[in-house]
């Protein structure tokens, strides 16, 4: 047995007769209310789940297990060639709670290495689909025509107690993690290049590899979706694709379907599908002005152009966040650290300058600051990755660690189907009369 898996094994007993404790002893504890407006209105802020593998403070932003994307920066292995933190570090922490050691990183990349190949039929599936087809369209599609694959559902199917459902998915979401890079990377390289992937080279790790088979071979673009692959991996319970692998999940849907079910929402332009959406709107507005870095003044009109006629200014405001995503801050510090004098890079630090204030005129989002997807884009841009149509995929392969992590302890709980209790507006209206 792996050293993670092992770890995994010695804490799950101890934590579930805690969380058993709790349920037991103290069910009864009101931690949320509900009001009209929050019934309507998305649940925003209903304490009404458990996510352990993150939380997300407005003021703060994200701790993953505790650790603030700076701390993890200084505290998971890297790669010898860099400083960015290696995401198979960040996986071990979001599934134990504890900090890996080199060791454990150099085992996981080793184990994902060796699991990577996905079965044939999967590129079949995808050359089924014309090559226009949106890359998040294939990759949901392509986790889904993994699920051949699924130990969870052939477990199940022979029979197994729940208190084993843990293992199988654990052997599930390891074999997923493993094959998301080749999945992705098939995606990119039909979409937009020559269909070919390039052969894997295990010997990098998850993420060096994973830009190995995208086609970039720059140790920069490597650094990058070392930095890109961990920031974007979890943010709390209650986001979209979080919350649908979770409800999917709880149905005892195996992994792959629960995953593919989560991309489907982070490929939703109020999610994940933001990052390409930022580079479009940054994209048309140079067009619009015949190509060059646009002044300030421009980018004010633009905004306005963009709120006046309805639309949202992407990349901008939170459901949760009440201050500049940290994630954000992370992709602009690599920014200003390797390419300062990037011409997208000053549009983006521009916009950064003026949006808040405009949204704040505007007067409706409740936070004017830029979240993850305002700054994903201009990075890919600068090492050659311009199809942003392409971008979601990225993300969707990190937030994969995350919703999965969770799943595992989902079953490791043993939690129950999710069932919450909708009304009607005739309901509302006798609980207001009474
Ligand atoms: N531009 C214009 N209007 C905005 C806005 C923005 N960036 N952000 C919020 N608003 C508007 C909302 O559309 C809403 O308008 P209505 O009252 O007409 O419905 C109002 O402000 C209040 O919204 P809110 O409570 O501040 O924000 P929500 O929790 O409803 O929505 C989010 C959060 C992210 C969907 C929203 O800020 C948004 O649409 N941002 C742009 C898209 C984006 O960047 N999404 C990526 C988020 C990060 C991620 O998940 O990847």
């Amino acid at each position: 047995m792996s050293m993670l898996k092992q770890k995994l094994a010695e804490k799950i007993p101890v934590f579930a007769s805690e969380v058993n404790d709790i349920r037991k002893n103290h069910g009864d504890k009101v931690i949320s209310e509900v009001t009209v407006s929050q019934a309507y209105g998305g649940m925003r802020s209903i304490k009404c789940m458990v996510t352990e593998t993150s939380a997300l403070d407005p003021n703060e932003g994200i701790r993953f297990r505790g650790y603030t994307i700076p701390d993890l920066q200084k505290a998971l292995p890297h790669a010898a060639e860099g400083a960015e933190p290696l995401p198979e570090g960040l996986f071990y922490l979001l599934l134990t709670g504890e900090l890996p050691t080199e060791e454990n990183v150099k085992e996981i990349s080793a184990e994902w290495a060796k699991r990577s190949k996905m079965p044939d039929h999967v590129t079949k599936v995808l050359d089924a689909m014309p090559k226009t087809t949106h890359p998040m369209t294939q990759f949901a599609a392509g986790i889904l025509a993994l699920q051949t694959e699924s130990i969870f559902a052939e477990k199940y199917r022979e029979g197994m107690s729940k208190n084993e459902y843990w293992d199988p998915t654990y052997e599930d979401t390891m074999n997923l993690l493993a094959r998301l890079p080749s999945l992705a990377a098939y995606i990119y390289r039909r979409s937009y290049k020559d269909g070919v992937v390039p052969a894997a080279k295990p010997e990098l790790d998850w993420a060096g590899n994973f830009a190995h088979m995208l086609g970039y071979d720059d140790k920069m673009f490597r650094e990058l979706m070392r930095l890109y692959l961990t920031i974007h991996a979890d943010h709390e319970g209650g986001n979209v694709s979080a919350h649908t692998t979770h409800l999917v999940g709880s149905a005892l849907s195996d992994a792959y379907y629960s995953l593919s079910a989560g991309m489907d929402g982070l490929a939703g332009p109020l999610h994940g599908l933001a990052n390409q959406e930022v580079l479009r709107w940054i994209i048309e507005l140079q067009q619009k002005l015949g190509g060059g870095v646009p002044s300030k003044d421009q980018i004010v009109k633009a905004l306005w152009d963009t709120l006046n006629s309805g639309q949202v200014v992407p990349g901008y405001g939170h459901a949760v966040l009440r201050k500049t995503d940290p994630r954000y801050m992370a992709q602009r510090e690599f920014a200003l650290k390797h390419l300062p004098k990037d011409e997208l890079f000053q549009v983006v630090s521009m916009i950064y300058e003026v949006a808040p204030d405009i949204l704040m005129e505007h007067g409706k989002a409740k936070n004017p600051w830029p979240n993850v997807d305002a700054h994903s884009g201009v990075l890919l841009v600068h090492y050659g990755m311009h199809e942003y149509d392409f971008y979601t995929v990225l993300f969707g392969v990190s937030r994969a660690m995350g919703v999965l992590a969770s799943l595992i302890w989902d079953r490791a709980l043993g939690l129950p189907l999710e069932r919450p209790k909708s009304v009607t507006t005739e309901y509302i209206k006798s609980v207001i009369n009474k």
